[in-house]
């Protein structure tokens, strides 16, 4: 790096002295913490995005988020080149400039890294990365801090996109490298757009919102996703959406509302009720990267019937297969390229439904937790599905099945009414699904869509939805613990190789029930160790999971030895 390159970043940098005594790792999903001791690390993280351009020669995303952590904590996270995960080869640099003690070890750091990565930094590219926060009341002072990382680099450029949900500035950095449009408004256009052609393949004979199933009512978590939802729900044509907890209700984000805290308790988010009963009830989490739905029995007393990431992955499986075998039956779409189909989940998917996805013949995968893990599996396949049970997942589609979808589907013209043979309907069904569904990361608002058309082609309520299959029992605790991360974890997090003895204990428990598994995991998001128990009552599950949250204590816990 040239003189003046040096200058710049060591005079910035002296603005952002880490916190002292704090450990700052890029986890499941960046770094977060409480927002009073990320300035500096939100500023070093605006010098990656901006590195990160230079070596892939491409835009970059910077998101200011906690996404489900509480109202007090922050987080900020990288949207690669494709709009995914930052590049899993760059966060131990990402680590070691969060940590680095003063400016001169920054930039000694920086240095080395720009020569081991090939990066040039002789202004020969012009540096962009687009920023977007959630609705923190820390989120503003952050991105300040961001700006002045961006721009330490000479002649960077940092775009300011405003309170975005995560996975639309991700949907932005990948448009925005594919050479297409992508504004906010843009977003909304291919959403609505592909809803409505997927709503005009609905067969006839199946309903399409007529008044009678087209209601669906949301739990905003007090955070950017219902704001969006309510522009977005202008543009689409007889799916009413009702938004609550949205950040214009004065509630808190996150608390006592959104999709962690559905998924986790499996109770009724504020403001939702008895009066809720029938109605399909979708929650989003802060960020809106995450879905989940529930029903609200009748005579509830705050329990629901939660249909998770499971479900919905099944959901969208059961749609895609059935596309998949008209694209095949037809003799004009022989030539068709053959879709293989990957299902990816990780060791909290319920059992009953990988059983389900099994049976139904597919290719289940699992990773380790973390959206970035999947998402890269996800990309193996010509169609990759992949879901968390809190109801994070998308639907990628590589670009040869595109291609040979495009190919078939040139000359068909969709008008008021749809020609075409089923299979070349189901061709489109498919490109129009591949639009809807966001590609780079999962995304709370086009799974919505996604959701509510499917139901409406298949002529599904969301109770027989929820049918499929039966969950079992299961639950879920976190567990406060000196050192998180002396819990070390293999096969995909389903078994602890440190502490010693801790896993021998934990078969112990769990083969005292005859469908018992069970499994622990530091958290990548919050400082806790996390337990996940299921088995074949929920009196057993809660047992197992209450056993196991006190032996992480015994072994890690603050009285630990
Ligand atoms: C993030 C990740 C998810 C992960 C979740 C919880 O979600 O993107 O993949 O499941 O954290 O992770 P952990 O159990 O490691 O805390 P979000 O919605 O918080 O960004």
């Amino acid at each position: 790096m040239n003189e003046e390159q040096q200058c710049l970043l060591l005079s910035s940098a002296s603005h952002f002295w880490p916190p002292k005594g704090v450990k700052l790792s890029y986890g499941t999903a960046g770094f977060r913490a409480d927002a009073s001791l990320l300035q500096s690390t939100v500023y070093r993280v605006g010098i990656l995005a901006a590195l990160r351009s230079l070596k892939t020669r491409s835009v970059i995303g910077l998101m200011i988020t906690a996404s489900h952590n509480k109202v007090s904590d922050n987080g900020v996270k990288i949207a690669d080149a494709s709009g995914g995960m930052l590049s899993q080869h760059w966060e131990p640099f990402a680590d070691a400039l969060a940590n680095a003690p003063s400016p001169q070890h920054l930039l000694l750091l920086i240095n080395e890294f720009v020569e081991k990565e090939g990066i040039s930094v002789d202004g020969d590219w012009q540096v962009e990365v687009l920023l977007g926060r959630d609705t923190r009341p820390s989120g503003d002072a952050l991105l300040q801090a961001a700006k002045q990382g961006v721009t330490s680099i000479v002649g960077a450029v940092a775009t300011d996109m405003g309170i975005l949900t995560t996975p639309q500035l991700h949907w932005m950095v990948r448009a925005r490298n594919k050479g297409m449009k992508a504004s906010e408004q843009d977003y909304f256009e291919q959403l609505s757009s592909s809803f409505r052609c997927l709503v005009d393949l609905i067969p006839a004979e199946k309903c399409k919102f007529d008044g009678v199933n087209d209601k669906v009512v949301v739990d905003g978590a007090n955070g950017v996703g219902g704001v969006k939802l309510k522009d977005l729900g202008k543009l689409l044509n007889g799916l009413i959406i009702e938004v609550r907890n949205s950040s214009e209700d004065g509630g808190v984000l996150n608390d006592g509302v959104g999709a962690d805290y559905v998924q986790k308790e499996k109770v009724l988010p504020n403001n939702f009720g008895s009066k809720d009963t029938g109605i399909r009830c979708v929650s989003l989490d802060g960020d809106a990267d995450r879905l989940v739905y529930f029903i609200v029995p009748p005579k509830s007393s705050g329990r629901i019937d939660l249909v998770d990431g499971d479900k919905i992955l099944s959901l969208f499986a059961l749609f895609i297969r059935e596309q998949l075998s008209f694209l095949n039956e037809k003799e004009d779409m022989k030539n068709c390229h053959q879709a293989h189909v990957g299902v990816i989940q990780t060791a909290y998917a319920n059992g009953a439904s990988t059983n389900y996805l099994k049976l139904l013949g597919l290719e289940v995968n699992f990773t380790p937790t973390g959206v970035k893990y999947l998402h890269e599996k996800a990309t193996e396949f010509d169609i990759g599905i992949y879901f968390e049970a809190n109801g994070h997942g998308t639907v990628l589609f590589s670009e040869s099945f595109i291609e040979s979808l495009e190919a078939r589907t040139n000359e068909i013209s969709l008008g008021s009414k749809v020609l075409g043979s089923e299979g070349e309907k189901a061709a489109l069904r498919l490109l129009a699904l591949s639009k809807l569904i966001n590609q780079a990361v999962g995304d709370a608002l086009s799974g919505l869509l996604l959701v509510e058309v499917i139901l409406q082609h298949m002529g599904w309520s969301i109770n027989k939805w929820n049918e499929l299959y039966h969950d079992l029992p299961s639950k879920q605790l976190k567990v406060k613990v000196a050192d998180r991360t002396a819990v070390v974890t293999t096969n995909a997090e389903t078994v602890v190789v440190s502490p010693p003895g801790l896993q021998e204990a934990i078969n112990e428990e769990t083969a005292k029930d005859p469908q018992g598994r069970c499994f622990v995991r530091p958290s990548g998001t919050e400082d806790v160790v996390r337990v996940y128990a299921e088995a074949s009552t929920q009196e057993a599950a809660d047992t197992l999971a209450n056993c196991v949250a006190k032996l992480v204590d015994q072994f890690l816990g603050f009285n630990s030895s």
